[in-house]
């Protein structure tokens, strides 16, 4: 049978099945529904959902159920708003689940699936709820294609006799090609998965409860910037330059790109790039897209120019300033663009229209009926090298704005009373200090949920990532009163999810799927724990640790409800906030070093005040083969 029966029974696993009103089941399988029913859950609980009258769903249901959906089209993510919008109207839980009983088998299941985990993440009864790990359920945007036909087999054995199959970190390119040195961090799975997280918990479209957040455009520059960072320094540890910008559109894209991912839903697969490929414009019937470069360029040059006036032009033709305090702010929801841009039609869909562009720029009038390629959905865009090349480029446009602004003083960075004395940080179990060590691992992944075999149970896939030995940091401090040790764990990263949030922990067994949810409580969003530090090099790769002590009284935020912090996602508040709240630091995402240093400073070191420290650290990388998670 085709996957959309199967979640209509599903509701949580073996024990439970939908008991579903016969109008909700597609006419084909009208015949069929208690012997499906009873197959997939024979004496299981029947869970009664009610019949209800669905609200118009007509423009979602345009997508057909075999294309690929693109968050980043614009027509796409109008039915994805119209879908939020419809499940986030639904009165109570009850007709929640209903409504989403009711369409999952009629409309495009990639589309399904984001509005859905949209809605759950921001509806009140449910946004504590877990929801499974991507990877799972469209392991295919994730994985090498050639480990389905694999599974496949693995799933003729008993669950008990099944081997994991391994999947190397080398299958989409050669050495010959030198952003390959790179594959490991762009095709991991943890990192594509905080990604797509990202993009769920900030939606560009939509009702106001899921778009309406504190902040959202300025941590849609920080969070991208950040990324950038870090890849930057992941090519230095790779002996590669920095980034190049994508500035010139008229120009080849020198990085080819060939995905080898491929789709078990969409009768599409992911298109390669050739090398030196051109962007060319956009007219797209089959997608209702149309714009052409020229557009990007305009809009561009505006918000560049915009952004050296210091204010942009809103609806009503009237200038709002791009303030110290605002002007991030507006100018991300500007370039991303959101539905929160002053002025979509003066600024346009920069970032948006730049990535399908890309994504589309082997067939972008759709003369060979092909879609777009991994750059045209966040659960896949990090994958491509031109990704960064975009990026490199958007984030130029923020640091134009950031430039404009007043340096920070000495008296707004330094923390009177405090000096931090010494920084010291211990690798566990190694002897030497400010010394760290990375080496790969392997990690499995549950496929099953996203097969569609008779077999059930769980088939493992085995791929390798980075990984680092666990540290700590000691950092000593007088104050007025004496001295003070602050102990801090890597595992405390502000940043960072647990390993176990992004690979469930399957060593213990298989795991019940009653269980699984509850035990691993999935908050997706956050930078993968296994990619805390950068590769290093094999000779130590020299960097320095930069520590600052700010005060707390001019940091924090009031929120009322931040009594139930300790119910929320909060792991990685840093990159993801914190749902339903404030943004937790007052500050200017990435201060102190979001603007131009004060008059003089000239290096790190004339920067510090005595709040801050610095430390030299080397990070060791072991090339060894992967070894096997070890379990405590
Ligand atoms: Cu996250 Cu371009 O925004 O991918």
């Amino acid at each position: 049978f085709e996957r959309p029966t199967e979640p209509l029974f599903y509701p949580k696993g073996d024990n439970e099945v939908f008991d579903m009103p016969e109008d909700f089941v597609t006419d084909r399988f009208k015949p069929l529904k208690s012997s499906l029913s009873d197959r997939v859950g024979a004496g299981a609980k029947k869970i009664p959902v009610k019949k209800i009258n669905l609200p118009d769903i007509s423009l979602p249901l345009q997508l057909d159920r075999k294309a690929k959906f693109s968050l980043f089209m614009p027509s796409h993510r109008r039915m994805a708003a119209r879908l939020i919008e419809v499940y986030m109207g639904m009165k109570d839980l009850d007709d929640f689940t209903a409504a989403a009983v009711q369409t999952r088998d009629r409309l495009n299941p990639y589309l399904f699936n984001y509005a859905y985990s949209v809605a759950l993440n921001h509806r009140s009864e449910t946004r504590n709820l877990n929801i499974p790990p991507l990877v799972e359920v469209f392991p295919d945007k994730f994985l090498d294609k050639g480990l389905f036909p694999a599974a496949k087999v693995e799933t003729s054995f008993d669950t008990d006799q099944r081997e994991p199959i391994e999947i190397t970190v080398d299958y989409t390119a050669s050495d010959l090609d030198q952003e390959h040195r790179l594959a490991y961090f762009r095709e991991d799975v943890g990192l594509n998965l905080h990604h797509w997280h990202w993009h769920l918990v900030y939606p560009y479209e939509g009702p106001d409860s899921v778009v309406k957040k504190d902040r959202r455009g300025e941590l849609f520059y920080y969070m991208h910037q950040q990324v950038m960072a870090r890849y930057n320094t992941e090519r230095l540890c790779n002996h590669l330059p920095r980034v190049k910008r994508f500035i010139n559109w008229r120009e080849p894209i020198e990085e080819g790109y060939f995905p080898k991912i491929d789709t078990l839903v969409a009768t599409r697969s992911w298109a390669p790039r050739f090398n030196n490929t051109k962007l060319s414009d956009v007219y797209r019937e089959i997608d209702n897209s149309k714009f052409d470069i020229q557009d990007l360029e305009r809009w561009r040059d505006r918000i560049l120019a915009d952004i050296h006036r210091g204010r942009v032009e809103n609806g009503d033709g009237q200038f709002e300033e791009l303030s110290e305090t605002e002007g991030i702010n507006m100018l991300g929801n500007i370039i991303e663009a959101s539905v929160l841009s002053v002025n979509r039609n003066l600024y346009g869909d920069l970032h948006n229209l730049g990535h399908v562009a890309i994504a589309i720029c082997h067939d972008p009038e759709g003369k060979h009926l092909e879609t777009f390629s991994v750059m045209g959905d966040p659960a896949t865009a990090m994958r491509d090298p031109v990704f960064y090349r975009w990026h490199a480029f958007i984030d130029d446009l923020f640091q134009e704005h950031k430039i404009t602004l007043p340096r920070y003083t000495t008296q707004q960075l330094r923390y009177s009373g405090i000096t931090v004395k010494s920084i010291e940080v211990q690798t566990e179990g190694k002897p030497e200090k400010n010394k760290l060590f990375t080496f790969w691992q392997q990690s499995d992944v549950d496929l099953s949920r996203g097969l569609d075999f008779s077999q059930r149970g769980a088939v493992l896939a085995r791929f390798t990532h980075l990984q680092h030995r666990p540290f700590s940091y000691k950092i000593m401090v007088s104050v007025k009163n004496g001295k003070t040790t602050i102990p801090r764990k890597s595992t405390d990263s502000s940043v960072t999810i647990p390993y176990e949030k992004t690979f469930r922990n399957l060593e213990s067994g298989r795991p019940n799927p009653g269980e699984q949810l509850e035990q691993f409580n999935y908050c997706g969003c956050g930078w993968p724990h296994h990619l805390l530090i950068c590769k290093g090099t094999s000779e130590g790769f020299a960097c320095q640790l930069f520590v600052m002590i700010s005060d707390f009284n001019q940091d924090k935020v009031e929120d009322k409800s931040s009594g139930q912090r300790a119910n929320q996602c909060a792991d990685a508040v840093s990159y993801c906030g914190i749902r339903n709240q404030l943004y937790p630091d007052k500050r200017s995402m990435g201060f102190p070093f979001d603007r131009q240093p004060r008059e003089g400073v000239e290096t790190i070191e004339d920067f510090l005040t005595p709040n801050m420290r610095l430390v030299d650290v080397a990070i060791h990388h072991d090339n060894a083969p992967a070894r096997p998670r070890v379990t405590a």
